[in-house]
């Protein structure tokens, strides 16, 4: 039609002249085959639109990818909402074939982009566990989709979640160990090993992590938090895993689902549990959504100049900021190859969260730590909260928020009434606060306001949470410089840092190679995301043989092996009532107290050796004067009323009556 108009009126364009020389009947005879020629064009387009259409149809159409794969039977929300991806399955009818019970289709969604096709089923109480199946028609073509509904009983264990009494080891699984070369460089992935590329894929995997279980066992944590283990198939920086190109898949240079399903089962025979790494905020450019947009509004800033984040976390939260501001900290890009997700879109919103607990079902996490906690749209992560926790009680979450205040992190955690009427939902947090306090107040000297008052001070705003022992403490992580480098070297304060993250209220994190004192100066990433020595065959030394190790890699391994031994003997370092004491001449003391359990905690912030006065804590007098130093691993008596503290040094004294 339209190219019939045009061709008319670029024929009218042209004839004037020759109406004006040839008089009115030329003009009308011309007139008339102009109009034969607009309609033969006219009926050639037609022609021509109606063999498209034949041509279209008779190529028929594709279903590449179904997500979610399969799903289970008893699930509390018996609503699902399933993906077609393929050409022109969006253009489909799609029903059920008949004799299925139970299981209805309520709608289907069909968006901007005719490759996409959504459905939204229901799993009655009565249907049966096995395969269901699918019509899709589009009135040329049909195809059969099978979809398959397990039992909720063959979820896998787990999803039981962690506490206070276990501590988290955080392994950045591409720099651990290589347990199958073979794995290191497969076809279809962009990036290739290169271990020679500080940046690049080293070729760490699964089943180099469990090998290593017994390792870890014998260290004495008790879960792992893998940095993500899902598909990143990027050009570049693919290694960390934050810019994920498949939602379903396990990197194959990790290993597949079944390595990744198989380690958790053994970690779970071994008493540890894992803690899966995530990712709503934003998916890696390589995604397919990227290439095919499932909808206008998916993405935001799609199509349009680079628009990056500001990072200004206090803008969510803030009453007097800019509208203009909080939307460039949720919407902005957190990076060139990171492109933002819009959660306000609902068929994005239902597939993260479906996407959530299909990997809880299938796999048995005990807990998520989800990644850029304030870069999502916060509605949707509560909404993502409450839905998950629904279906898994018992699970843990943990969201990542980098800020100096408590009263920022707050903000985001369950049970904080803020006056802007959000009502958050998430259950933990990262405690940055506390990472930054335990670091600027063993860096400082003592003083009214620096020094170990840091300390203090932060954790004399725990009134802001419901429960701050839920809090994640750590001293360092994949983004931080090693905590000893923070201190200039000082073996003494990464002690005292170790002493401090297992005896603190919260849940403690480790970072691999906190145990050797590992040193790195995190404004280059790759300095603290180092191989772990013996990881890898060849490697000149092996750090998974503790017994072999030397000097202070060998000191550090003893002295934290030796803290999380007894940290899983008592009650009182992860349950204990928190009671802490100003500090006076920079000397922080704490104590935990559970039942007939006392743990007492002297932090030496001076570069001196100091005899404390213990007259000022009456927590001690209901205790017997004598204390096992966990340490030394030696009994020692008090009736002086005194304690005498190394220069930089830290006590961690157990009590039992
Ligand atoms: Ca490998
Ligand atoms: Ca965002």
């Amino acid at each position: 039609m339209l190219i019939a108009l045009t061709f008319g009126f670029v024929f009218g364009i042209r004839s004037r002249p020759a109406i004006q020389k040839t008089g009115i009947l030329f003009a009308r005879i011309h007139l008339l085959i102009c109009s034969m020629i607009q309609q033969f064009l006219r009926a050639l387009f037609c022609t021509a639109s109606l063999f498209i259409c034949t041509a279209k149809a008779a190529n028929g159409f594709d279903v590449s990818r179904i997500e979610p794969s399969h799903w289970w039977i008893g699930m509390k929300n018996p609503r699902l909402q399933i993906l077609f991806y393929g050409k022109d399955a969006g253009n489909c009818r799609i029903s059920l074939k008949t004799g299925q019970t139970g299981v209805k289709i309520l709608a289907s969604a069909k968006t901007t982009n005719p490759d996409y096709l959504f459905a939204e089923i229901e799993i009655g109480k009565d249907t049966k566990p096995g395969t269901c199946t699918f019509l899709l028609e589009n009135g040329k073509e049909k195809k059969e989709i099978a979809y398959l509904l397990k039992a909720r009983t063959e979820m896998a264990g787990g999803a039981g979640g962690y506490n206070a009494s276990d501590v988290l080891y955080l392994i950045m699984p591409d720099r651990f160990a290589n347990g199958n070369p073979s794995n290191d460089s497969p076809s279809g992935y962009l990036e290739k090993c290169d271990r020679n590329k500080p940046t690049g894929r080293h070729g760490g995997d699964l089943q180099g992590i469990e090998n290593n279980l017994d390792y870890l066992k014998n260290l004495g944590i008790s879960t792992l938090w893998l940095n993500p283990i899902l598909e990143n198939n990027q050009p570049e920086f693919s290694y960390h895993g934050y810019a994920i190109t498949d939602y379903y898949k396990v990197d194959g240079r990790f290993g597949n689902l079944e390595e990744y399903k198989r380690l958790i089962r053994k970690c779970h025979e071994k008493g540890l549990k894992m803690v899966q790494d995530m990712v709503a905020n934003h998916i890696g450019t390589e995604h397919y959504w990227s290439k095919s947009l499932p909808d206008t509004g998916w993405i935001h800033f799609a199509g349009q100049p680079y628009t990056v984040c500001n990072f200004r976390i206090e803008t969510i939260s803030d009453p007097n900021a800019s509208s203009a501001d909080r939307m460039r900290m949720t919407d902005g890009w957190f990076d060139r190859h990171m492109a933002d997700l819009n959660q306000k879109h609902p068929l994005l919103a239902r597939y993260l969260i479906q996407n959530t607990l299909w990997w809880i079902a299938e796999t048995g996490i005990d807990g998520i730590r989800m990644d850029t906690w304030p870069y999502n749209d916060k509605e949707f992560m509560s909404r993502w909260c409450r839905e998950v926790l629904e279906e898994f009680p018992r699970f843990s979450i943990v969201g990542e928020i980098w800020v100096e205040q408590p009263s920022l992190n707050s903000y985001f955690i369950e049970g904080s009434k803020n006056q802007d009427g959000h009502q958050p939902a998430l259950p933990s947090c990262t405690d940055f606060p506390l990472y930054f306090a335990l670091t600027k107040g063993l860096q400082e000297k003592g003083n009214w306001d620096s020094g170990l008052i840091r300390m203090y001070q932060t954790l004399s705003q725990d009134f802001l949470f419901k429960d701050a022992s839920r809090n994640l403490i750590f001293a360092s992580n994949h983004d931080l410089s090693r905590f000893i480098t923070t201190q200039g070297g000082d073996f003494r304060k990464h002690k005292q840092a170790m002493a401090m993250i297992l005896t603190l209220r919260g849940v403690p994190q480790l970072y691999y190679g906190d145990e050797f004192a590992l040193e790195g100066d995190g404004s280059a990433h790759a300095n603290v995301r180092l191989d772990f020595k013996g990881g890898w065959a060849g490697d000149q030394e092996n750090y998974f043989e503790p017994e072999k190790l030397k000097g202070r890699a060998d000191t550090a391994f003893r002295f934290l092996r030796n803290l999380l031994q007894w940290r899983k003997t008592s009650k009182a370092a992860g349950f204990g009532n928190f009671t802490h004491y100003i500090p006076e001449d920079n000397i922080y003391v704490y104590f935990r107290k559970k039942e007939n359990e006392l743990v007492m905690v002297a932090v030496n912030g001076n570069s001196s050796a100091k005899s404390l006065n213990l007259s000022r804590f009456s927590e001690l007098k209901d205790f017997p004067l004598t204390a096992r130093e966990i340490a030394s691993q030696k009994n020692i008596s008090l009736p002086a009323g005194s304690l005498d503290l190394e220069a930089q040094g830290i006590s961690v004294l157990e009590f039992r009556r």
